[in-house]
């Protein structure tokens, strides 16, 4: 699989024109694909920026010499991030397995274009597969949004830190419930979750233009 990660964020980094403003996805994935933009920006003396997804993102930017901007300031050409489950059908994707998907949610669907790469394992026939639903709610509001949750046929748990002492907590100070539940219709359960007060954001996505598939073959494209 790391083969596969390397060779879909190495294709990915192609995509990137001189001049671009990047949208930078969070996780391993995305985090190679970071490395690579720097290399080529090193190698190829790209002027080119990127807008970190997390935390994380902005780290690995400073590491590998990708300069940052932000949405105050440009707009964001293309968004090259990672994904939990990918539908094959739809391309409809569940993200925010490392709870970044907030930030993930704004920079990507702000993109004139948005890619995903993933590998192999990542492709499902139904949304929700083998992933639940990660949820980022407002602390004060957890016990409320965990009944609404209930009452619309999920099942939620809190998602708890390393050491299991009490949540984890995102990069905007909140908490990630996680719901599995029925994903009879993607586009509708993305908005309704958000509609739930005390939500900030779902990892359900339903924008993406495009995704490359990292394969033990090679790189194929599922637009
Ligand atoms: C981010 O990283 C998340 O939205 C998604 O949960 C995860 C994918 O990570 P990896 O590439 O490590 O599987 O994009």
């Amino acid at each position: 699989m790391e083969n596969a990660k390397s060779l879909v964020a190495k294709e990915a980094a192609k995509l990137i024109e001189d001049g671009m403003v990047v949208g930078l996805g969070s996780g391993s994935t995305a985090g190679l694909f970071i490395m690579e933009l720097g290399k080529r920006i090193q190698e190829e003396e790209l002027t080119v920026f990127g807008v970190p997804t997390s935390f994380e993102a902005r780290m690995l930017a400073l590491q590998y010499g990708v300069p940052l901007v932000s949405l105050d300031e440009y707009d964001v050409d293309i968004a090259v991030d990672g994904a939990d489950e990918v539908e094959k059908d739809t391309l409809y994707l569940i993200k925010g397995g490392g709870g970044c998907h907030t930030q993930e949610k704004i920079v990507d669907y702000s993109a004139k274009e948005f890619v995903v790469i993933v590998d192999e394992s990542k492709l499902v026939n139904k949304l929700g597969e083998k992933y639940p639903i990660p949820v980022e709610v407002v602390p004060f509001a957890y016990s409320v949004v965990i009944k609404e949750l209930i009452n619309m046929g999920g099942n939620p748990t809190i998602r708890l830190g390393e050491r299991k002492r009490g949540p984890i907590i995102t990069d905007n100070g909140n908490m990630i419930i996680d719901v599995s539940m029925d994903i009879d219709n993607a586009e509708k359960l993305e908005k309704e979750l958000n509609s739930i007060p005390g939500v900030v954001e779902n990892g359900i996505f339903t924008k993406v233009d495009k995704v490359l598939v990292g394969t033990a073959k090679g790189v194929k494209t599922l637009k």
